[in-house]
C-alpha cells in the first residue's frame, strides 16, 4: 500500500510502560524538551512498572492510567478522547531469564499487547478501509525494540545493521521480534505510519535492579555475591538510557515511514569488564566519601577489600548470546544522531543516582512502591 506521509504537528503522546526503566526516562526527558505537549502514560504497573518513576512529572499536562495495553477498547477510548496522534510504545516483558523461566506472559505481554495496539491505532486514526468513506487522522506510531532480535554475533561478525535478518534465540527476542513484524505490517497492508528503533543495552537511573548494572550496583553496596554467567566474556553494547530517548526523539521528529532505525553505544563491553568497572567506580565513592561507609557497612571497601572480591561466576544463562553490536551509521547519517553522554560519565551518574536514591530501590525490594501504586 502506497502510504502518504501525514506529518503530526502538535504531538498528543501515549506513551506505553512509560513506569518502566526507559519509558519513565523518555517521559521525563520529554517532559524536559517539550513540556508543551500532552503526554498520557499507560502502564499495568506489573513488577517492573513503578509510578513513583514519574514522581514530579504529572501534572496538567501529563497524567497516568493504570491499564493494560491488551486491553484494545481502553486504548481506543485513551487515543479517542484525549485526540493522541503519536504512540511510543515500550510496554513489554523485558528481562531475558523471566523469559526462559516463563515465557508466556511475553506472548500476552509483547506479541498480543501489540496486536492489540495496533488494532486500535487503525480504527481510531482511521485506517479503515476506504469504502468507510473516513478521512484518516494525521498520526505516528512508533515501536521500541531490541538488537536482540538480530541474534548472536562472534567477536569476528560485523556489527547489526538495519537490514540484518532476525534470528532472535530467547523467548523475549522471538516475542519482540513477533511485534516487530507486526508493526511492519500495519504499516504496509493498512497505510499505519510507523517507526522501529532497535536498540542496544541500556543503562542509566530507574532500572529495575534485576538487570546487570543495577543489579551490579545494589549487590557490592550490600556486600552481596556478584554473579557472572558463564565465563563473562559475553560482550553487549551499552547506552546511557536518556540518549536513547533523545534518539527516538530524532526518528520521530525526521525517521522515514515505514524505517527502522539502530540505535546503539559504540560501546562494546564484556560483562565482566562492566562488572569490575562498576566495582572500581564504587570502590572510588567509598575512599572519597567516608560517610558512605557508614551507610554501606557491608561493602567490601568497609574492610578495606576491594569489591571485585564479590565476584562469582555462575550456571551460564540457557542459549545465552555471545555478542550484541549496533551499527548506528545509518540514525547518524540520516538523522544526525550521536549519543551525547559517554560511558565514563554514564555509569559515574548512575553509581550516583542508585546511591542518592535508596529511599526509591528500597521500596523496590520490600514491594511498598506496589501497595502505594
Ligand atoms: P521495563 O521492564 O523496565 O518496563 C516495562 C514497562 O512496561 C513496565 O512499566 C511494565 O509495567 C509495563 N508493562 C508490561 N506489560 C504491560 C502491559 N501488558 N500493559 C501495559 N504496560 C505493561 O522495561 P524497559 O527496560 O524499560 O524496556 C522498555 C522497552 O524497551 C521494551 O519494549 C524493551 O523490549 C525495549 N528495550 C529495552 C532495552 C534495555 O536495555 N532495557 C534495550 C532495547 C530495547
Ligand atoms: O546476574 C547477571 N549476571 C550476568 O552475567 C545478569 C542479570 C546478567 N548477566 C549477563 C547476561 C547478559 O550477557 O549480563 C548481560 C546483560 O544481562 P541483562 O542485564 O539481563 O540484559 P540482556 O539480557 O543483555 O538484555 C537487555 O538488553 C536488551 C534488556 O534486559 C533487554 O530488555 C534489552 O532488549
Amino acid at each position: 500500500m502506497t502510504v502518504t506521509e501525514m506529518p503530526v504537528t502538535d504531538r498528543r503522546l501515549l506513551v506505553t510502560g512509560g513506569a518502566g526503566f526507559i519509558g519513565a526516562n523518555f517521559v521525563r526527558y520529554w517532559r524536559g524538551a517539550r513540556p508543551d505537549d500532552t503526554v498520557v502514560v499507560l502502564d499495568a504497573l506489573t513488577y517492573a512498572g513503578n509510578r513513583a518513576n514519574l514522581d514530579g512529572l504529572e501534572d496538567s499536562q501529563c497524567r497516568f492510567v493504570h491499564g493494560d495495553i491488551n486491553n484494545t477498547e481502553l486504548v481506543e477510548h485513551l487515543l479517542r478522547d484525549e485526540a493522541l496522534n503519536t504512540i511510543v510504545h515500550f510496554a513489554a516483558e523485558s528481562h531475558v531469564d523471566r523469559s526462559i523461566e516463563g515465557p508466556d506472559v511475553f506472548v500476552e505481554a509483547n506479541v498480543l499487547g501489540t496486536l492489540s495496539l495496533l488494532k486500535a491505532a487503525r480504527k481510531v486514526w482511521q485506517l479503515e478501509p476506504a469504502s468507510t468513506g473516513q478521512t484518516a487522522i494525521a498520526h505516528r506510531f512508533h515501536h521500541v525494540s531490541t538488537d536482540e532480535v538480530f541474534g548472536s554475533l562472534t567477536h569476528e561478525d560485523p556489527a547489526f545493521t538495519e537490514s540484518t535478518a532476525y534470528a532472535p534465540n530467547s523467548p523475549y527476542s522471538a516475542s519482540k521480534a513477533a511485534s516487530d513484524h507486526l508493526v511492519r505490517a500495519w504499516h504496509h497492508t493498512y497505510g499505519l505510519q510507523v517507526t522501529t528503533s532497535n536498540c542496544s543495552n541500556n543503562y542509566g537511573p530507574f532500572h529495575f535492579p534485576e538487570k546487570l548494572v543495577p543489579l551490579m550496583i545494589l549487590n557490592v553496596l550490600h556486600g552481596r555475591d556478584l554473579p557472572i554467567y558463564g565465563d563473562g566474556m559475553n560482550v553487549r553494547d551499552w547506552l546511557f538510557v536518556e540518549d536513547h530517548a533523545r534518539g527516538i526523539e530524532r526518528v520521530l521528529e525526521s525517521g522515514e515511514l515505514g524505517e527502522t532505525y539502530n540505535i546503539g553505544g559504540c560501546n562494546e563491553w564484556t560483562n565482566i569488564d562492566i562488572v569490575r568497572e562498576v566495582c572500581r567506580s564504587v570502590d572510588e565513592r567509598m575512599a572519597a566519601r567516608p560517610e558512605l561507609v557508614e551507610r554501606f557497612p557491608h561493602t567490601p571497601a568497609a574492610v578495606g577489600e576491594p569489591s571485585e572480591t564479590l565476584i562469582q561466576f555462575v550456571t551460564d544463562r540457557a542459549g545465552h548470546d555471545f555478542r550484541y553490536a549496533i551499527d548506528a551509521s545509518k540514525i547518524e547519517t540520516e538523522l544526525g544522531f550521536q549519543p551525547a553522554t559517554d560511558f565514563e560519565t554514564g555509569i559515574k551518574k548512575t553509581i550516583d543516582w542508585y546511591l542518592d536514591n535508596e529511599a526509591w530501590w528500597q521500596a523496590v525490594f520490600d514491594g511498598s512502591y506496589r501497595k502505594a501504586a
